[in-house]
């Protein structure tokens, strides 16, 4: 507060306030300020990304206007306030985001025009912002747009990863991974050189007496690490609110370099001192649903928590309340278990720093933190090894084991002698090493415990949580169905979509209300209208299969029928069903009389996605697409029938590309392992129709859109334990279809049929733990009835129409009015009407 100008001074800071352009003329006026002085160019020297850097910077002016404002409005409200930690916040590109969602995108593009430029070419220049893997780390960036456009108050706490993921080139049929720089222009990115953290590791715990007879815990002669502050500012739809993004970046605690060690002489030393503080937020994780346990990764864990409380305790305790009041006003959501050492930070605090006693502080504790589980594979499940902690955080493992004993007494309490249990919900597992449970830890320390789609939610409750469930009750297990943002997954990726949208329902309010996308259904027989939507699906077609030639020289019908299955490539996503479902389509069209051709509709199937660098199968899974795709696209037989296509680099901007022009999309987990899976919503949204098992959300889009309007196929989740049991003792009655798609990839037709043994043995002989010959006679069934409802056009745009109407349920703003109201027990912040209403484009 010292730092603020006293209220007599004010005036000239009120006079040249920066107010931000309206107009074209405005507009351009800013973006050739920044390009001539900012960027030091001229008009004899603008490029596309000289155009992309002034526009953005002009929006970012914009932005940091209400940002500005979103932050002192939310300081004086001095309301709860909601830190969503995720070590993934998978953003994609802010300009064209930025542009709708303070409604100035038409301004933007006249300017654009009028200074030459197409505004399509200049959102193009932008390198997405990639820190994420795939569903999880995408879910936080929905939550944060949805977050800001209700008006939450709300920060969301990640870190500032150097590279993000790996950048995916395919190479003779092979992933290949480049490292993702993005950071060399980065202008939504604002360093707080003055917001730092001292985080430290190592060292030992010293427990004493101290003058006045009081206990000390102090943990001490650690190894500091500073963590600084990188804002991005997240604007919401319709709305000034304008919330923060806080990524933390580290560095060593002597600065540039340690210049003692320097001036004697141990330059290496010094400059290595420097890198290895660096590396803690040098790489995100490539992985997906699995956890290595490695010590860096548990470093960058603790660096991010400890930044992140620090920070978040800080600015509680300017606020002058009492400790007892921390959880009125800090809600703390856990994505995932990756910042559970969040809670036993908290817990450290209050007792060693702030004095409190153990059960007062743990009582503050469980108020304030509500954990989400995204996934119940067993691989995925965080456990770190005790010596790792003992090394590395020393104080913290002793919090741990005190947390885990008192836990024990109370499960002791209320269900005497029960050592069967104790042992099974023990925070500590005793293998060899002990391991720490972090998915008990999470529980334990938390008030809420929710799953992320129904079934998934009702699966945790009766297989990994089931224990918790008797321990505590079932109410402290929820479900909170995901969701997706319309703004950015309907209005940016499918303008034209969106444009036809409002047209009928009278305005761009859905965006804001998608259930009012409810509207749509009286327009699902009405001839023009329908004529309308299937033009646009075509020219989004139009637009990929552009796409397509530019990336794979591949020329595919935009009038065929588009398949797309894109996500990560993971064995229990199978798309090894997909590309077998494939080569058995080929082998029938190999076999088929020219009359009988004639009556195929012709396909394209569209794969896209990474595999984790270490995930060999999932490799071979691309290569074997791959290999299929340069057989069947030059086999002069098939023609327009069939192509097969990979995609390489699938993300966020390519997503918005793909998602639009889709017919059919693929969701086809074994049943009970997709926690959710947010794709099929994004697809549905954009009026693609989806095949799927009846696995995560696919189950509850089933319910909305209606059952007619999904193909569903395959084992049901209950029924999936009883068959991989059965594997093991009968293998006679092998699917004879797919075992012919397997001779005929044995018989080299996709090149050395070595390179496939491991996919096809684990399936023939290693116990097919994901179903894939159980359900193969289905999903190529299901295929065939799709073939024949695409020949009636009519009847399938009137599907169409129909499914895009009933998915108001799945916007995020959903999922967060229920996170607010269900566990964090927090009400939007008001916002003066005159600022709510804006032009929107
Ligand atoms: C995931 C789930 O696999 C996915 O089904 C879910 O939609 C997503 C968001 O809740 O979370 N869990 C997980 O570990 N990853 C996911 O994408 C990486």
């Amino acid at each position: 507060v010292e730092s603020s100008i006293p209220e007599h001074m004010r005036e000239a800071w009120r006079k040249f306030s920066a107010s931000g352009f309206k107009t074209t003329d405005e507009f351009e006026k800013e973006v050739v300020k920044h390009i001539e002085t900012t960027l030091a160019r001229s008009l004899f020297n603008c490029d596309e990304l000289a155009a992309y850097s002034g526009t953005a910077l002009a929006f970012r002016d914009r932005l940091v206007i209400d940002w500005n404002k979103t932050q002192q409005r939310q300081t004086f409200a001095d309301q709860k306030r909601i830190y969503y930690l995720s070590l993934e916040f998978l953003m994609g590109r802010a300009l064209d985001n930025a542009m709708l969602n303070v409604g100035l995108k038409n301004v933007a593009k006249d300017g654009l025009a009028d200074l030459g430029f197409r505004i399509e070419d200049v959102v193009n220049q932008e390198h997405d912002a990639a820190l994420g893997n795939g569903g999880l780390g995408r879910l936080a960036a929905c939550f944060l747009d949805s977050m800001a456009s209700l008006n939450y108050a709300a920060w969301g706490y990640g870190l500032r990863y150097r590279y993000g993921i790996f950048k995916q080139e395919i190479e003779n049929g092979y992933q290949v991974e480049i490292p993702d720089y993005w950071l060399d222009f980065n202008p939504w990115e604002f360093p707080r050189h003055d917001v730092t953290v001292d985080v430290q590791f190592y060292g030992w715990v010293n427990k004493y007496t101290d003058e006045n007879g009081k206990q000390v815990t102090s943990w001490q002669d650690g190894e500091v690490v500073v963590a600084t502050a990188y804002d991005v500012p997240v604007p919401g739809y319709g709305t000034p609110t304008v919330n923060n993004l806080r990524l933390w970046s580290s560095k060593a605690a002597s600065g540039e370099f340690d210049f003692a060690k320097f001036n004697a002489g141990e330059y290496e030393s010094a400059v290595g001192d420097q890198q290895r503080a660096e590396t803690i937020s040098a790489v995100l994780y490539p992985n997906d649903n699995l956890e290595r346990g490695k010590e860096l990764r548990l470093k960058q864990q603790y660096f991010w928590c400890a930044a992140s409380l620090y920070d978040i305790v800080r600015r509680f305790k300017k606020t002058k309340r009492k400790w007892s009041e921390f959880p009125d006003q800090v809600a703390i959501q856990l994505n995932d278990t990756h910042p559970t050492l969040a809670i036993v930070e908290l817990q450290r605090i209050l007792t060693d720093l702030e004095g409190l006693e153990w059960d007062v502080a743990w009582d503050i504790v469980g108020r304030t933190f509500g954990y989400t589980n995204h996934t119940v594979l067993p691989e995925a499940l965080e456990k770190w090894s005790v010596p790792l902690i003992q090394n590395l955080l020393p104080r913290h493992l002793q919090i741990i084991y005190d947390i885990n004993l008192f836990f024990l007494q109370q499960v002791e309490k209320r269900f005497p002698k029960d050592r069967e249990l104790l042992s099974r919900v023990s925070i500590i597992e005793e293998s060899q090493p002990k391991m720490v449970r972090m998915a008990y830890l999470a529980i334990v320390g938390s008030h809420k415990v929710n799953g992320v789609a129904e079934l998934h939610s009702d699966l945790i409750k009766t297989t990994i949580f089931k224990d918790f469930v008797r321990i505590y009750g079932p109410d402290k297990f929820g479900n909170v169905t995901n969701g997706i943002t319309p703004r950015r997954w309907l209005h940016q990726a499918n303008p034209r979509l969106s444009e036809l949208i409002a047209s009928k329902v009278g305005s761009y309010e859905f965006l804001k209300d998608l259930t009012l996308l409810n509207k749509l259904e009286a327009f699902a027989d009405d001839k023009e209208f329908k004529k309308e939507w299937a033009e646009i699906k075509y020219a989004n077609k139009v637009r990929l299969a552009q796409h397509i030639q530019k990336s794979t020289g591949v020329s595919v019908n935009p009038k065929a029928l588009f398949d797309v299955q894109v996500k990560r490539i993971h064995e229990y996503k199978r798309q090894q069903l997909n590309i077998f479902g494939l080569i058995h389509r080929y082998l029938a069209i190999k076999g088929m009389s020219p009359e009988e051709r004639k009556k195929l509709a012709p396909r394209v199937s569209i794969f896209g996605g990474k595999a984790a660098p270490g995930y060999w199968m999932a490799k071979t899974i691309i290569h074997l697409v791959n290999k299929v795709g340069e057989v069947v696209n030059n086999d002069k037989d098939v023609g327009d029938l069939l192509k097969v296509i990979f995609l390489e680099d699938y993300n966020v901007s390519k997503a918005e590309i793909i998602v639009p022009a889709s017919d059919i999309s693929e969701h086809i987990s074994t049943a009970g392992t997709e926690a959710s899976g947010t794709s099929n919503m994004k697809f549905v949204l954009n009026g693609g129709l989806i095949i799927g098992t009846l696995d995560g959300a696919n189950i509850e889009i089933t319910r909305e859109v209606g059952e007619d309007n999904v193909y569903l196929f395959g084992t049901l989740s209950e029924d999936v334990e009883d068959l991989r049991h059965k594997h093991f003792y009968s293998k006679t009655d092998f699917n004879p279809e797919l075992k012919k798609v397997f001779d005929f990839i044995k018989s080299g037709a996709f090149g050395d049929q070595s390179a496939f043994s491991a996919l096809i043995n684990g399936i023939v002989d290693h116990g097919d733990y994901y179903l894939v010959g159980d359900d193969f006679d289905s999903y190529c069934k299901t295929q065939d009835l799709i073939d024949e409802d695409y020949k009636d056009q009519d009847a399938w745009v009137t599907k169409s129409i129909q499914v895009v109407s009933r998915m108001g349920y799945f916007t995020s703003d959903r999922c967060i009015n229920e996170y607010a109201d269900t566990i964090w027990n927090i009400e939007p912040l008001q916002v003066k009407e005159e600022d709510e209403v804006r032009a929107r484009t």
